[in-house]
């Protein structure tokens, strides 16, 4: 390893109850327990989204101006990564070994299904389907003791919400998300028929980047009882790794959704 690659430290910001953020932590996970020589030294940093640290000035103007985790800051890196595809490309980049040259193509083209829908069309509760997600950052755009730049910040990340969330939750859209996580599953099950052979991780005995990305979306949709949308094969898999210590690492045991029998997100400890 040479000297510069020492001296390069990441923080990866992080909610411990965001589903791409967990298939970041869990990707970093693995790419650890594969070769820790080349896995890089990141610092996992509490964004509590409960108390609006999301949108704070600093958040929104130095990390990520949609105000949303997971993001990846390092002075090595030209700009932050602020969205989780990109922070799993860079991650691949250092740790080659999390994406095997013979199952590149069988991995990049399920990595494709899995991110062309976003999950929070599936997984918000009956109210949020109701009413929308309300816009905070509108909201806060009420005070008057702003900064310029926060208030700036806020404009931006308002308009971001608007763009993002406001069409998300219509029926139309979440039929369109249904029917891209059915795909993505079915892709999911053909591989796992394919190569699995009754081991831990997709493709045998070592987890790949997909592993990581794919169990915590089957963890999300098993937690908000969506399993109408898994096989029997994608759900005995995920089982298997739900039950390993790789997992534990990532998730400390917790479902990937908050309940207050967890207490604050801000006492969590470990994180
Ligand atoms: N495309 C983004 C999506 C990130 C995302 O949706 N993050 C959610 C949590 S899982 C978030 O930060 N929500 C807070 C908000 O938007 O206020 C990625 O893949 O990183």
């Amino acid at each position: 390893m040479t000297m510069a690659a020492e001296s390069d430290f990441y923080t990866l910001h992080y909610f411990p109850f965001s589903l791409y953020s967990l298939m970041i932590r869990f990707g970093l996970v693995l790419g650890r327990r594969l070769n820790s020589d080349t896995a890089p030294k990141v610092h996992i940093k509490l964004v509590n989204l409960h108390r609006e640290e999301n949108l704070s000035e600093e958040y929104l103007t130095l990390v990520n101006s949609r105000g949303q985790v997971p993001a990846l800051t390092s002075r090595a890196l030209a700009t932050p990564l602020t969205d989780s595809r990109d922070i799993s490309e860079w991650l691949c980049e250092q740790q080659p070994e999390l994406v095997p040259d013979h199952y590149r193509a069988t991995i990049q083209s399920i990595m494709d299904k899995l991110y062309s829908f976003h999950a929070m069309a599936l997984t918000i509760g009956r109210e949020e389907k109701k009413h929308g997600i309300p816009n905070r950052a509108a909201e806060l755009l009420e005070q008057k003791d702003l900064t310029e730049h926060h208030r700036r910040a806020l404009e931006l990340r308002s308009v971001f919400h608007e763009l993002c969330y406001s069409n998300m939750f219509t029926p139309a859209s979440i039929g369109e998300v249904e029917a891209k996580a059915r795909g993505f599953v079915e892709e999911l099950d053909a591989a796992l028929k394919e190569h699995n052979e009754g081991q831990l991780w997709i493709f045998g005995d070592k987890p790949t980047i997909l592993d990581a990305h794919a169990t915590a979306l089957i963890a999300r949709l098993t937690d908000v009882r969506r399993q109408d949308l898994l096989t029997a094969r994608v759900q005995e898999y995920a089982k298997g790794v739900f039950a390993s210590e790789e997992w534990k690492e990532a998730t400390h045991g917790r479902t990937t959704l908050w309940n207050v029998s967890l207490g604050h997100v801000a006492d969590l400890n470990p994180l």
